[in-house]
């Protein structure tokens, strides 16, 4: 079937169902970052393979809507006159349909791909105009999907309490008093890292983020019932996880909600992350719906002693990796062999594989040569890679996913001889990274308070990076977790707490020349003051050749020399020969 017969076919249903357009966002029902291939309804009817964006079918008119960074790839993947183009931020879908259709027109839409919060923000937008959204019974893509892809159904991995450092039976108690706080029957849970998290368990469903396709209820005492495809499921199961533990198949979820209010007469759930299905469900049963933040999540964010012993396991693995490739490198451009950002890509991720724990990456590597690192969401596995080339900067973004841990770590390396002005821009970027790494900080201190350290260097002179300074990062879980962040976003975010772990990336980027960017993740510790401070879990040196030692100060200098020691103790003896000798050149006293 070409796209344009898809398009054909999706509009006879909506002639069926009497809709006057159909909805379709790139989100799947579990609303994560990644999704997979099954669920890749957008990419299915469009032939649109980015990550985020919208097409909207009517009768006449399939207009795609993506953002920045997608505008060409959505037009040529998306030909005219086949499809419309609009920019995602500039005209929101729901502002160009209210425009566009007339009154009492009906839009379509699968209410299990949009939160529960924007699917309320869509309904009002259009009513504006007096059109109706309209939750259909069942996706509209899936009923022309004839080939679909079949999900997986890999096993539950069961992670031990040696790893996780609680138990479910722990956890669950803790999220049951919140429950109690919010005067709530029961929680509905459909964030995936959040059930994987409860239950002590992982998946393998999900690209990079290791867990399994579920949804949950959770009671007010403690008592859990999972929804996902039983195939999954492995002896032991129920012991592990304990007392109060049940499991039903995933598409009994909708008969179990109308039951509901038989035992829930106040359901909490996450608006911003759970989709508006199920919730309206629950609330045409009569339950009332309180809207609060994922009990899963604060306590997820806040790694236990356990957690962060394992997480520096990982990062010692990692590091090991990372330094063996970075050595590679070097040696590959010294004896002038040619390389392109695919060819390096790989090899960096095969330093990971060769490691026995590494269970994923822990997403797609961002290896970009010269000016392709100045743009933020550049894959060289869109287009051809560009090669390496000399007298230039390199910049590598990359994690892995260990069953102790997540890591995501961005290095900058000098390809030949950089400029002077390069050198300048990225000691400048490192000095915020040091300010940062190094802040101490009272209680209750959020992450955009800190930004600015960060960003002071270049701000000095004019300049700044076009991105958040740091994201929380799970424990074998997702990459980009919340509630912390550090960024210039105003107004109340997550203070950051002990035992967060949150990445330090600031980065300078010029458009059509090259980009730097300095990234470590931190985890935050108390001290013998009652201030909090940050330690470093990264473990890799910063390439000395692009520092411009007197632009540091003295204390700046010292924490260099302080950090590549700790590099140099901790994975020192890991490494053998050429790597070796390597990291020592590498992980000199800066001063000396
Ligand atoms: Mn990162």
């Amino acid at each position: 079937m070409t796209v344009a017969s898809r398009l054909e076919s999706l509009r006879a249903h909506m002639q069926s169902l009497k809709l006057d357009a159909i909805w379709v966002p790139r989100a799947d029902e579990f609303l994560g970052e990644y999704v997979p291939i099954h669920n890749e309804r957008l990419a299915y009817l469009t032939g649109f393979t980015g990550s985020a964006g919208v097409c909207v079918v009517t009768m006449d008119a399939a207009i795609l809507f993506v953002d920045g960074r997608y505008t060409l790839q959505a037009a040529n993947q998306c030909p005219e006159p086949l499809f419309e183009h609009q920019h995602i931020i500039e005209t929101p879908p729901e502002t160009f349909l209210r425009d566009r259709l007339s009154e009492n027109q009906v839009v379509g839409v699968d209410a299990r791909c949009l939160s529960f919060q924007s699917f309320t923000r869509i309904e009002q937008t259009l009513g504006e105009n007096s059109i109706s959204l309209s939750a259909m019974a069942e996706n509209a893509v899936d009923l022309i999907w004839t080939d679909r892809p079949v999900a997986s159904v890999n096993p539950i991995i069961l992670l031990d309490e040696a790893v996780t450092g609680a138990s479910s039976v722990q956890k669950r108690a803790a999220m049951a008093e919140s429950l109690k706080k919010a005067n709530a029957d029961a929680v509905l849970l459909t964030q995936l890292d959040s059930i994987a998290w409860t239950l002590n368990i992982r998946g393998d469903d999900v690209p990079h983020l290791p867990v399994l396709l579920a949804y949950a209820i959770m009671t007010r005492e403690g008592d859990f019932t999972l929804f996902t495809d039983t195939h999954k499921l492995v002896d032991g199961l129920a012991d592990h996880v304990g007392p109060g533990f049940s499991v039903l198949p995933i598409d009994q979820f909708d008969v179990y909600l109308k039951g509901l209010s038989n035992t829930c007469a106040r359901l909490l759930f996450d608006p911003q992350t759970c989709h508006a299905h199920s919730p309206l469900l629950c609330r045409d049963q009569g339950i009332e719906l309180i809207e609060q933040s994922d009990p899963a999540e604060q306590p997820k964010a806040c790694k236990n002693a356990t957690e962060v012993a394992g997480i520096r396991r990982a990062h010692v693995r990692d590091g090991v990796a990372l330094c063996r490739f970075l050595a590679w490198l070097d040696g590959e451009v010294a004896s002038g062999q040619a390389h392109d950002e695919g060819s390096v890509s790989d090899r960096l991720e095969a330093f990971r594989r060769e490691l026995p724990e590494l269970k994923d990456l822990s997403f797609s590597t961002i290896s970009a040569a010269g000016p392709n690192a100045a743009m933020a969401h550049y894959s060289h596995t869109n287009g051809v890679p560009s090669p390496l080339v000399l007298n230039s900067v390199y910049l590598v973004d990359s994690g892995g996913q260990y069953l102790d841990g997540t890591t995501d770590v961005t290095r900058t390396i000098a390809i030949g001889e950089p400029s002077d002005h390069q050198k300048e821009m990225f000691t400048r970027v490192l000095k915020g990274h040091i300010a940062l790494s190094s802040a101490r900080f009272p209680r209750g201190t959020a992450g955009n308070q800190l930004d600015v350290l960060a960003r002071q260097f270049l701000w000095e002179i004019g300049k700044d990076y076009d991105h958040g300074t740091g994201h929380g990062v799970g424990c074998y879980l997702s990459v980009h977790e919340g509630p912390q962040r550090i960024g210039k976003t105003p107004g109340p975010t997550a203070p950051l707490k002990p035992g967060m772990v949150v990445s330090n990336e600031p980065g300078y980027y010029e458009a059509g020349a090259y980009g730097i960017r300095c990234e470590n993740l931190l985890v935050v510790v108390e001290t013998d003051t009652p201030m909090l401070a940050f330690e470093p879990l990264t473990l890799a040196p910063f390439d000395r050749r692009l520092i411009l030692v007197s632009l540091l100060s003295e204390a700046e200098t010292q924490w260099i020399d302080d950090y590549h020691a700790q590099v140099r103790e901790q994975i020192g003896d890991e490494l053998q020969g050429e790597d070796k000798e390597w990291l020592q050149a590498m992980t000199a006293p800066l001063a000396a």
